[in-house]
């Protein structure tokens, strides 16, 4: 579907591992008719975890991007990995993303993979929404979540909701915005409205009036009508949240239960009522200083956030459309190498599958197959423009080890493959180092160069001996989060990852 750029919505899910994120996107889709039966991390059959490895492990480990139609607007998922070894994607997809969701787990409140995260999504700027889901596990704890969210976060984290019975007999959630309550039947699905009870009513109250005030807080015009009528109407405490979020003046906080198919609609309606579309962003940053506003009538420029190889199809490339439209058969020119590209088709993702557009518009996110000569970090523009995106900064290494192929003349073989994987992966660097004589990868923590191990084995058919591991430093490697857990505020150090493949 081919939307005008204001109505566009590119979210990104976040959260440390584990914590729900490709399950909420797997019952987004299902909310909004995307797909016909929800798919489950057990079973391997989500639409976001499609790889062999992903569904064999139950955990993402490359980013994947999916959209739905809601309301007025189609909303580009960007579902990415919870382990902190695959931060790249993270940084990949944030690049691209106007508005963050992130998850955190009710039964283990904030995690060090969200404390990670929150850096990033500070250094990005992202206006970020709290979901807290798994309301339905048997120790789901909303308050104590919400409060250790506070607490880490900030008071700009609001609540904008709260279940009313959380546990295994999660049924409904009270909402302040709208001061009603949502209750679910057995399977999820569309709530029905109802009246908030007479006990939870000044609780409610309490909580749609600190929100009523951070929406008449940004806003001049609203603060005005706040102080005359001492309240808003849903339509201006819209507008306020608008902005709100978007300066990242406020953090707003739902609740879910992906699982049960709890909670996705409305988290949905309120990204199509208050979450930025491309067309409401800060001006983005050109190499050289410069700034730009995304304007689909402008000529056409497209960035490439990521690539991967696919076999039987080549190179596959994700791109975001920063000014103009793209479609089938453009001519278009790489500002980083000067070369041309014929962008032979366009299409939308849905995890795995693509289905052809005829166009697509600034703002929004789309795939090309075959690139020639453009990667990650590449801007194509039209001809007679002639701009270059701010590249995507990729975390440094922390973690490297010396690899040698089972024998010598193997050699050849094993640095072709690990340069098609670097090409693919910024977070890798190889190194031949002539001091040591050995070639040496570098990458973000044992996952990660044990994921590029496994990739590599499968591009070069055999299997490559690991002779030395070695932390960059001592701090980065104690910050890799999915190696650190806290544990009543020791921090442990597991070694039963270290066995990942
Ligand atoms: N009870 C319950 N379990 C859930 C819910 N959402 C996810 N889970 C389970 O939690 C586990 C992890 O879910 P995922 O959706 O893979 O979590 P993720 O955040 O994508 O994990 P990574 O990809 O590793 O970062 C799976 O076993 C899910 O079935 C929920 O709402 N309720
Ligand atoms: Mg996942």
């Amino acid at each position: 579907m081919s939307v005008d750029t204001k109505n566009i919505r590119n979210v990104v899910l976040l959260g440390h591992s584990g914590c729900g994120k490709t399950t909420l996107a797997e019952a987004m889709l299902f909310e909004s008719g995307a797909i016909t039966r929800m798919g489950t991390i057990a079973a391997g059959s989500t639409m976001s975890d499609y790889t062999p490895i992903e569904q064999e492990r139950g955990n993402s480990l490359f980013s994947s991007l999916m959209h739905v139609k809601w309301r007025n607007c189609k909303i580009n998922i960007l579902d990415t990995p919870g382990f902190d070894d695959f931060i790249g994607e993270v940084v990949c997809s944030l690049k691209v993303a106007d508005t963050a969701l992130m998850l955190l787990n009710s039964a283990h409140g904030v995690e060090v993979g969200t404390e990670i995260l929150w850096d990033y999504v500070n250094d990005f700027k992202t206006p970020t929404i709290f979901v807290i889901s798994q309301i339905d596990h048997e120790k789901s704890d909303f308050d104590t979540t919400l409060e250790q969210a506070k607490e880490r976060f900030g008071s700009k984290v609001l609540p904008v909701q709260y279940p009313l019975n959380q546990g295994s007999g999660f049924t409904s959630i009270i909402d302040t915005i709208r001061m009603i309550m949502y209750v679910f039947g057995p399977n999820g699905g569309k709530p029905e409205k109802k009246p908030i009870p007479e006990n939870e009513m000044a609780k409610a109250m309490a909580m749609h009036n600190a929100l009523v005030e951070a929406a008449a807080e940004n806003e001049e015009g609203l603060m005005e009508k706040f102080f005359d009528k001492g309240t808003l109407s849903e339509e201006e405490m819209t507008e306020g949240l608008r902005i709100a979020l978007a300066h990242q003046q406020i953090f707003p906080v739902f609740c879910c239960s992906a699982l049960q198919d709890k909670g996705s609609g409305r988290i949905m309606g309120f990204i199509n009522d208050v979450a930025p579309s491309p067309a409401d962003v800060p001006p983005f940053e050109l190499v050289g200083g410069k700034t730009m506003k995304y304007d689909s009538k402008a000529p056409t420029s497209i960035f490439i956030y990521k690539t991967i190889s696919e076999a039987q199809v080549g190179l596959v490339s994700y791109f975001k459309i920063y000014s103009g439209t793209v479609r089938s058969g453009d001519e278009l020119i790489n500002s980083d190498n000067g070369t041309h590209e014929r962008i032979s088709q366009v299409f939308e993702s849905e995890g795995k599958v693509r289905n052809v557009i005829d166009f697509l518009q600034a703002g929004d996110l789309g795939v090309t197959l075959k690139m020639k000569n453009s990667h990650t970090n590449n801007t194509l523009n039209a001809k007679g423009q002639s701009i270059q995106i701010d590249p995507i900064h990729f975390p440094e290494a922390r973690i490297r080890t010396a690899v040698v192929p089972p024998s010598k003349s193997d050699m050849e073989k094993l640095i072709k493959a690990l340069h098609q994987v670097e090409e693919e992966d910024p977070t890798l660097r190889v190194e031949q180092s002539a001091t040591l004589k050995q070639t040496i990868i570098h990458g973000q923590g044992q996952l990660h160069l044990d994921l590029i191990r496994y990739r590599i084995e499968r591009i070069s058919a055999f299997t490559w001996i690991s002779i030395s591991r070695k932390f960059h430093t001592e701090k980065q490697s104690l910050k890799s989060a999915n190696e650190v857990y806290r544990h009543k505020n020791k921090v442990v150090v597991l070694d039963s990852l270290e066995k990942f493949i």
